[in-house]
């Protein structure tokens, strides 16, 4: 059967690691793509009796998007070890280099664009590279993740870890908004089926939540859990998904969501009174061909959803940032024909770090060159037709 490239050599390195009992960690993106990813393998790896050295979701708020030099050094200890990073790891060049050095095997699964060349990685499972067989492209990280595990655990695949699997899978496809086609589509249908009667208790105190308890469609209940779960609040290091999602008791899943809930109220309107602080700067620029805007206050991660709800608006690529002393972190999103990678790409050599995809990306560079950064992106847009 044909198989998205590495797929089957990623199993079975892995095989081989829970054989000779080595150190495995388990690096993921924070956000719910990430977190399901993570979940995906950390039961596949438990059912066959890997040893889990260590799970990982670095803050982007402190350290930084993707594989990080800070998350290198707490995580040297275990070396030498097998390192799987999941929805991330395609841009991190130098980490990857680092990583090798202090004795990890590094295995990718991603499924963000490639910047020109590959990073050092031992095996990388992203269908975006070049020599990829498989007619479908557009995966999630889990759905990828969810197909190594599958090679993984063979005939020890039992039925209701199957369905585990792929409610996760299915949770992480839709949260990070990738096409509803072929693979994706026969995947998500597969979820909706199982994820109200999952077993865990996480889900089940979502589906029961009071706020989510009118008549809704499953679509638009589902919509809701997962914009809760996508609630960013990291303790011990772990992501509020991860917590909820692993979490024992339903009397623990309900007190956890409603912390979340909570969260979310706040964070809601913090992003409306920075999406309006910036309408408010940009009422006299209107025929500007895109927002760039910074801020000291909003937290990083709260600037894809204000720059999504701007980017719908007003149908152009929206750049934010927000200034940290001599750094700053960005997060950018665009409509449909516009590729913000290309364009990082194109401006390179202001950034220190970039990636993601054309609609959904993010970027970090000196806050001294962002001035620079900014004439260089409106000097690409100008130049380079809608795709
Ligand atoms: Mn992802």
């Amino acid at each position: 059967m044909m198989e998205v490239k590495n797929v089957p050599e990623a199993a079975e390195r892995i095989k081989k690691a829970i054989d000779k009992k080595e150190r495995i960690i388990l690096y993921g993106d924070a956000d719910l793509d990430g977190v399901c990813s993570v979940l995906i393998l950390k039961e596949a790896l438990k059912n066959m009796g890997g040893e889990i050295a260590a799970v990982y979701f670095p803050n982007r708020e402190e350290e930084g998007y993707g594989i990080t030099k800070t998350a290198l050094e707490a995580l040297g200890k275990f070396a030498p070890a097998l390192f799987i990073a999941m929805d991330l790891g395609i841009s991190n060049f130098e980490e990857i280099d680092l990583a090798n050095q202090k004795g990890f095997e590094v295995i990718l699964i991603d499924h963000h664009q490639i910047l020109g060349s590959l990073p050092s990685a031992f095996l990388i499972v992203d269908p975006k590279q070049e020599g990829e067989q498989y007619p479908f492209t557009s995966f999630a990280a889990c759905g990828l993740t969810l197909r190594v595990a599958e090679h993984v655990l063979g005939k020890a695949m039992t039925n209701s870890l199957r369905k585990s699997l792929v409610e996760l899978a299915t949770l992480g496809t839709i949260a990070d908004m990738m096409p509803r086609e072929q693979d994706n589509q026969a995947l998500i249908e597969e979820g909706l089926s199982y994820l109200p009667q999952s077993w865990r208790p996480g889900l089940q105190a979502l589906f029961q939540f009071e706020p989510f308890s009118q008549a809704l469609s499953l679509e638009e209940k589902i919509a809701r859990v997962i914009s809760l779960l996508n609630v960013r609040d990291i303790q011990y290091g772990l992501p509020a998904a991860f917590r909820l999602l692993v979490v024992s008791s339903l009397q623990d899943a309900e007190a956890l969501l409603e912390r979340l809930w909570e969260i979310s109220k706040v964070r809601h309107g913090n992003i409306r009174a920075f999406v309006e602080e910036v309408e408010r700067n940009i009422a006299a620029r209107r025929d500007d061909l895109i927002i760039f805007e910074g801020t000291t206050e909003l937290e990083y991660v709260l600037l894809g959803g204000a720059a999504s709800v701007l980017a719908n608006r007003y149908k152009k690529p929206v750049f934010l940032y927000r200034e940290r002393g001599a750094e700053s972190l960005g997060s950018v999103r665009a409509p449909l024909g516009y590729d913000t990678v290309k364009a990082m790409t194109y401006c390179s050599q202001f950034l220190s770090t970039y990636g993601g995809h054309a609609q959904a990306s993010g970027f970090r560079l000196k806050t001294e060159h962002i001035d620079q950064f900014r004439s260089c992106l409106i000097k690409f847009f100008s130049t380079h037709e809608k795709s």
